[in-house]
């Protein structure tokens, strides 16, 4: 291996492919080579104009220094988040826009290879948006959906739509503090416009600006997302697939779809079970057609159809380097352009498919509902010539884990207690009677700068010892599925025993992966129904819930931490605080936010400091509500069997190998 060379990640498979191929760079050796700006790191430095770019540095810079135009330290680093913040939402709100539309082609009839699978969710959201939808035609309800939803967006004035679903008293505390937000367009532009030079110099109101912009991103963009998605593609239900980068097959042509959006992952999904397919694969001397997905791609399709994930967003490239992928196909966000480059080295095809993502060097095929399954067996057939060009034998690693996934708010809802008393009780009970201490949304991206999924692991398997019930999504969830741990095996192991017995008794895993990053917005439905049915807090503040991102990278990142911020649940983000340059900025973000919302967005480098802090903020939460006592290994000693029916239900619904 190249002297010195650092390859930061916790999964053995993809040190394995990087330290085989020591001469390939990948986004370790970049991240050793371009040291953060210590300036920018914490948020001191501003370039809105060009009088600046200023830095604001120095002893005392808090309340001495000023940019050329006057703006103090604060609110450069209020600007900052701020922006990050419109970044993030511009991102999932496009995201969710484009659902719309596609569904709004489906009800029209423009995109007649789709069509709305899951009518009960269609009938739901549609009740959500007062929507008739009784003895009416499933296209003309969906048409109806999909230009309300897509109203929403370019909202001007009142709200967007689907904050109805929020518990009262978390609504009355936006009214109150001003962040009830308007159509997600409208907000990000606002929040680009109040932080240009010569606006907006107040610290907390910029940041009140962002926080309205962010609830516009999880309760309309995100949410829009998701509610879409499922009627599109069908409500995800527990289902058995595999995860790790040795999904992938010398034998089988290899295809990824990686990036964000689901609509042509769909189409692949059917096109490489087409028994004409797979045929033509066998010409090639395939034996069949193996597709894998990364990133929220990969959440997409493995959440509803079992396909295997390559990982999150640091096994981009070790994914190629494996020398066994025939087309790399990708849509939207979190694709490193630095694959074009590793794919040079081997045979792979990089296609992209939205007009908003270009590579140079990559293949462009511009993404078009209206004839999305010609597009996708193009892809496919593509992939299938490529086979045997595979040349350079690239390091093949066979390590994988068996993965349980699928849990949406509607199937974690059924499972505690069936189609007609579909309920939150026992999960509520469980939880005020301290078997379960609380819940942990354990979310967000995999860094290279640190041991890339390996505080994930540590934070995964910490928490549920501590009898904490985790929900994770987007890259967290690959992590989590990479170490073998989407597994309900892992209750019996891991679990405290409190937490055991209630994942027995339920028959569910102790992490339950939710989705894509955009599924947040699921454990905002799940927190809103919880807050419903009693017990605990009656709103979301309040809950014995936290949210944590140890691994955060994106802007997206910083959305999601600050509508949950908003919305009433504390975040512990990973690394040092982007705005650590100024106090008072981390004291709105910390403690002014959680008296208005009883949340907030913190951060911390030290992985067993996120960890002692999420406890506490359960604990202290458990104490305000005057919940038991949680006392370690209190529970447990009641052994109650597992649902074995349901069991054997899920691995039924295990995805049949394709192509043998
Ligand atoms: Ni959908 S945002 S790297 S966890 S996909 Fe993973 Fe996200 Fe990107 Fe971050
Ligand atoms: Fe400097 Fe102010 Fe311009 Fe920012 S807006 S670059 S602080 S002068």
């Amino acid at each position: 291996m190249a002297k010195d060379k650092k390859i930061r990640t916790a999964q053995p498979s993809a040190a394995q492919i990087m330290e085989s191929m020591p001469d390939q760079e990948t986004c370790f050796d970049r991240a050793d080579k371009m040291k953060p700006c210590p300036i920018g790191h914490e948020g001191a430095c501003c370039k809105h104009c060009y009088m600046g770019p200023c830095r604001l540095v120095g002893k005392d810079a808090e309340t001495t220094a000023k940019g050329v135009c006057g703006a103090t330290l604060p609110v450069v680093a209020a600007r900052y988040m701020a922006r990050m913040c419109a970044g993030g939402t511009a991102a999932h709100g496009d995201h969710g826009r484009d659902m719309a539309f596609t569904l709004l082609a489906v009800a029209e009839g423009h995109a007649k290879d789709f069509q709305v699978k899951d009518v009960r969710k269609l009938y739901r959201v549609a009740g959500d948006l007062n929507i008739e939808f009784e003895g009416r035609q499933v296209n003309d309800v969906a048409r109806d959906v999909a230009t309300k939803l897509i109203e929403d967006f370019s909202r001007q004035r009142g709200e967007v739509n689907l904050l109805s679903r929020a518990p009262k008293k978390t609504q009355e505390r936006w009214k109150k503090y001003g962040i009830v937000p308007r159509g997600m367009d409208r907000e990000v532009v606002e929040v680009m416009d109040r932080t240009t030079m010569g606006m907006d110099a107040d610290a907390d109101s910029i940041l009140s600006a962002a926080l309205r912009c962010s609830l516009a991103n999880g309760w309309g963009g995100s949410m829009i997302s998701t509610d879409i998605t499922d009627i599109l593609f069908g409500t995800p239900m527990p289902i058995k697939a595999e995860a790790s980068l040795g999904i992938f097959t010398e034998e089988d042509v290899n295809i990824v779809v990686h990036g964000h959006e689901p609509s042509l992952a769909e189409m692949i999904v059917d096109v490489v079970q087409e028994p004409e397919m797979i045929a033509y694969a066998k010409t090639k001397g395939a034996r069949g057609i193996n597709l894998g997905g990364m990133c929220c791609t990969a959440n997409e399709v493995l959440m509803r159809h079992g396909i295997p994930t390559a990982g999150g967003f640091t096994n981009q490239e070790p994914a190629i380097m494996t020398g066994l992928i025939d087309a790399f196909t990708v849509d939207v966000q979190c694709i490193i352009p630095a694959i074009v480059e590793v794919a040079k080295q081997f045979h792979t095809i990089v296609f992209t498919t939205s007009d908003k993502v270009r590579i140079p060097g990559a293949t462009h095929i511009s993404f078009d509902e209206s004839k999305a399954k010609e597009q996708a067996r193009q892809i496919v057939k593509a992939a299938i010539d490529n086979f045997p060009n595979r040349t350079k034998k690239g390091s093949h690693v066979t390590e994988k884990f068996p993965v349980i996934a699928g849990f949406s708010h509607e199937y974690i809802e059924y499972m505690q207690g069936g189609r007609w008393r579909a309920s939150f009780r026992p999960l509520n009970d469980a939880i005020a009677a301290g078997r379960v201490r609380g819940v942990v949304g354990l979310a967000g991206c995999d860094n290279p700068r640190w041991p890339s999924t390996g505080i994930h692991k540590y934070l995964a398997t910490e928490l549920i010892k501590n009898d904490v019930l985790i929900v994770s999504t987007g890259c967290s969830s690959a992590a989590c599925g990479g170490a073998g741990y989407l597994t309900p095996e892992m209750a019996l192991e891991n679990a405290g025993p409190g937490l055991r017995e209630v994942c027995e008794a339920i028959g569910i895993p102790p992490i339950l992966h939710l989705g894509a990053c955009v599924d947040n917005s699921r454990i905002l439905t799940i927190a809103s129904a919880m807050a419903k049915e009693g017990g605990l807090s009656d709103e979301i503040g309040g809950m014995p819930a936290v949210g944590i991102a140890p691994e955060w990278i994106t802007e997206k990142a910083i959305a999601i931490g600050m509508y949950f911020a908003a919305s009433g649940v504390p975040c512990i983000f990973g690394g040092e605080s982007p705005v650590k340059a100024s106090k008072e900025v981390v004291r709105i973000m910390t403690d002014v936010w959680f008296e208005r919302f009883k949340g907030a967005l913190v951060f911390e480098p030290d992985p067993e400091k996120i960890l002692a802090m999420a406890l506490d903020y359960i604990d202290k939460a458990r104490a305000n509500l005057k919940l038991k006592k949680y006392e370690p290994g209190k529970f447990g000693t009641e052994k109650v069997l597992m649902d074995m029916a349901a069991r054997r239900e899920i691995e039924k619904a295990g995805r049949p190998h394709i192509g043998l």
